[in-house]
């Protein structure tokens, strides 16, 4: 392999320099350096090496994305083919190219038929930063320049740039500059936490009421549209009870409001449908789109949207001054499309529906449903959370849940898999690619973290 940079350095040595020259994400920098970051250095189907040599079976599909696994020589293959044919040329001044061409044909073969075009990004921020800029849009050409706000929800994440942080809900993040004014929050629908003496139906009902109170308080003339994952990924994979996405649904309509999915970890086949809003039954009018579209093997992005919208903007909305660079970079687009030919072709996204998503949920609820540290398991597909609890009964969560999930996650680590930690909830979102046996495993390790998290909790 004629790689640029030298294979095999020392661990510290990379540790050393990276500390001299990097900041890292979400991460208190002076602390990674005294630490020193773990070194991915070789990916193969779902397994991770670091420089040391150890393996890991990656439960997180790197960040929620690489659905085929890593390794895929047909990926690589039609990224090295498109840059020999054409390595770069751009969606600017009357110009495109086949890769993406066929790339959004096939796009709309999954899709319900109710969407008909994209404005492809390089990411899921910058999908975010689009929609609110299209949205407001959207409601200027119809003659409505004063609909601009946009609802988000608290715990929300929708990126990390200025507009996409300011969209989410995360206040830490709010906090280092990440506002903008004509944005507004309600409250999440996780149950398992703020549900108090209500039943699921009831909290779900409750929370989708919320849009309805903030639409009236703000006039609904003035309210452009509201944004939420179907699912919270980021914010601990948090499912909202079935009642919320149909209360949510008809607000929206009656009110004349958007209805934005974020499908950037929900989309491509994580829940055993091509989109996550599938598997809720709800139909938005916008979908973002990143991560699974590539399965992490280039950056890519997208704002799908709704047929009615694509009309408004194509046929009444004259020149949209909106562009990037790398909107619809041919070799992201040549990768996605081999992504999304085998994800079709290889029947990938109904085996996680009937086979290997089912496969999952019965062996966790298996091993942890009656474990004393687990009080809720969540997911459908290739997706999971296990919720700590303290107290099962009465759904009380550790004072200090953030340290233990952070400790189970380490503890995941030596085992040899992947997990992420999120405030008291470990998260499992393996490839789509995933064995019946590599599930075993993965569920097994996990097992290995949960019990000495366990322990250290005083609870085994
Ligand atoms: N929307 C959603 C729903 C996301 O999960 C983004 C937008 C932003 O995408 P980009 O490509 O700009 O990162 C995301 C990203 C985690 C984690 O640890 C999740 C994300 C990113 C990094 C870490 O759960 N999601």
């Amino acid at each position: 392999m004629n790689l640029p940079f030298e294979p095999q350095r020392q661990t510290q040595d990379y540790q050393a320099s990276d500390a001299a020259h990097h900041i890292h994400a979400f991460v208190d920098q002076k602390a990674l350096n005294a630490e020193g970051p773990r070194v991915m250095v070789r990916g193969e189907g779902l397994y991770l090496w670091d420089s040391e040599g150890k393996r890991y079976l990656d439960g997180m599909s790197g960040l929620w994305c690489t659905q085929l696994g890593y390794g895929r020589k047909d990926l690589t293959a039609a990224a090295a083919a498109q840059m020999d044919q054409l390595a770069y040329y751009n969606m600017f001044f009357h110009t495109t190219h086949p890769a993406v061409i066929e790339l959004s044909e096939l796009l709309f073969s999954l899709l319900p038929g109710h969407y008909s075009h994209v404005i492809y990004t390089n990411s899921g921020s910058e999908a975010n930063e689009v929609l609110i800029r299209t949205v407001r849009r959207y409601w200027q050409v119809l003659g409505q320049p004063q609909k601009k706000v946009m609802i988000g929800r608290w715990n929300g994440y929708h990126g990390s740039t200025l507009a996409a942080s300011a969209l989410g809900g995360m206040k830490f993040m709010h906090e280092m500059g990440g506002l903008i004014p004509d944005v507004a929050h309600i409250d999440e629908p996780y149950w398992y936490a703020q549900g108090g003496e209500l039943t699921p139906a009831e909290f779900g009902r409750r929370c989708a009421l919320q849009l309805e109170e903030k639409i009236l308080e703000l006039g609904a003339q003035n309210v452009a549209g509201f944004i939420a994952e179907p699912f919270q990924g980021a914010g601990g994979m948090i499912f909202p009870p079935q009642s919320y996405w149909p209360e949510i649904q008809r607000i929206c309509r009656q009110y004349d409001v958007l209805l934005c999915a974020d499908e950037v970890i929900g989309g491509f086949g994580r829940t055993g449908e091509w989109f996550a809003h599938q598997h809720f039954g709800f139909e938005p009018d916008t979908l973002s789109i990143a991560k699974g579209l590539t399965s992490g093997y280039l950056p890519m992005g997208g704002l799908v949207l709704s047929k009615r919208m694509a009309e408004a903007l194509v046929e009444r909305g004259g020149v949209f001054a909106h562009g990037l660079t790398y909107s619809g970079h041919p070799v992201a687009a040549a990768v996605a499309l081999a992504n999304l030919k085998a994800l079709r072709d290889e029947g990938i996204v109904r085996q996680v529906k009937d086979d290997t998503g089912p496969y999952l949920h019965k062996l966790l609820h298996d091993v942890f449903g009656s474990h004393p540290l687990i009080g809720e398991i969540q997911g459908t597909g290739l997706l999971a959370a296990l919720q700590f609890a303290e107290d099962k009964d009465t759904r009380k969560r550790f004072a200090n849940e953030n340290d233990l999930a952070w400790q189970c996650r380490t503890f995941g680590f030596e085992a040899g898999v992947i997990i992420r930690s999120t405030l008291g909830r470990m998260i499992m979102a393996p490839a789509l690619v995933a064995s019946r046996a590599e599930l075993d495993e993965l569920v097994d390790k996990t097992r290995i973290a949960v019990d000495r998290t366990a322990r250290i909790a005083g609870k085994l």
